[in-house]
């Protein structure tokens, strides 16, 4: 059965799911959502996933939510090339680095990608948190 990937476009979590896929060389069959159409809580989105949350995955034994529920599952059902480590070793330096960045880098990135998809253009208020940001995002883009 082809793999049914239900995202958004441009979507972190989605683009986890597709790197996670195509570096084990797999092609979804890949459904775009429309976030502002609310495709995502419409009745038949709602029967795959009660939490109107993507990515979501239909494979041949069921539906699968949540970006790291899906590479697991990848990880097992495609052995080959494996996303987590082939050794213990590796697996503990895989989810040591996985968590790390989860627990300090994660709210400095978020600000930063809302900077760069989300500005209008504006100039962030004095002692914002954009305003700090903003020698990183010219750095980023006028180099
Ligand atoms: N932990 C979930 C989070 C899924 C999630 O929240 N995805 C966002 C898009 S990246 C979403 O579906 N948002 C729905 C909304 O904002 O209504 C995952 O890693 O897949």
């Amino acid at each position: 059965m082809t793999l049914i990937l239900h995202t958004f476009s441009g979507a972190p979590r989605g683009w986890r799911v597709l790197l996670g896929m195509s570096f084990k060389g797999l092609t979804p069959d890949i459904r775009y959502l429309n976030y502002s159409e609310k495709d995502h809580h419409k009745p038949g989105f709602l029967k795959l996933n009660p939490r109107a949350t993507a990515p979501t995955l239909e494979t041949k034994t069921g539906v699968l939510r949540d970006s790291i529920a899906i590479l697991a599952w990848l990880d097992r059902e495609y052995p080959e090339k494996p996303l987590f480590g082939a050794t213990p070793q590796e697996a503990g330096i895989i989810w040591q680095t996985t968590t790390e960045c989860n627990d300090y880098l994660r709210k400095s990135t978020d600000q930063l990608l809302s900077l760069v998809f989300s500005s209008d253009g504006s100039v962030p208020a004095e002692g914002s948190a954009e305003r700090d940001l903003q020698p990183h995002y010219h750095r980023l883009h006028h180099k």
